[in-house]
């Protein structure tokens, strides 16, 4: 079951510009900075009441965010919704004929186990799930 947006992402030129305005306009600076070697990215994270705002920087030309960049420009870059099951999810989701950008989930920022739907199943929005890695004990 999906239960909130976690999150929204938006990809930007220069993280630390971006973490200055960001900074200014929502009032509190970012509350986690974290490089993600795996998806090439540096993200951080605000909290705007329940919800987040994960800004993201490629960190290489063949990171997802670098090439969004080149053809679309800094944006909105995907929605992310929480989810208590992501395995579960998934299955229902590729039952349902949506298009997963993996067979398993994966190790995301931010403590989460993520997966993307592509934009084309999606009417032309990258859609993220995650699920919180519990801690242990
Ligand atoms: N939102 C909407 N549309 C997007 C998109 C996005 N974020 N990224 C690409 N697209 C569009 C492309 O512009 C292209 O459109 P057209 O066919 O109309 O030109 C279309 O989707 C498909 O493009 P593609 O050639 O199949 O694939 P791309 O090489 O553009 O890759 C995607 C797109 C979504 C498969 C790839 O970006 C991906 O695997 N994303 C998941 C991983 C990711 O985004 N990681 C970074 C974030 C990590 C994090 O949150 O921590």
């Amino acid at each position: 079951m999906i239960n909130k947006i976690e999150h929204l992402g938006i990809a930007v030129k220069n993280i630390e510009e971006a973490n200055a305005i960001y900074k200014t306009l929502l009032g509190v600076a970012a509350y986690k900075t974290e490089q993600v070697a795996s998806e090439n990215v540096n993200t951080s994270f605000f909290k705007v009441g329940e919800s987040k705002i994960e800004l993201l920087e490629g960190t290489s030309p063949e990171s997802a965010i670098t090439k969004f960049i080149e053809k679309k420009g800094e944006g909105i870059h995907h929605i992310a919704f929480d989810v208590d099951d992501i395995e579960a999810e998934m299955e229902k989701l590729k039952k349902q004929g949506f298009t997963l950008l993996s067979d398993r989930p994966k190790q995301g920022a931010d403590n989460k186990l993520i997966c993307f739907v592509h934009p084309k199943s999606a009417n032309g929005v990258l859609i993220e799930l995650c699920q919180e890695i519990k801690k242990q004990g």
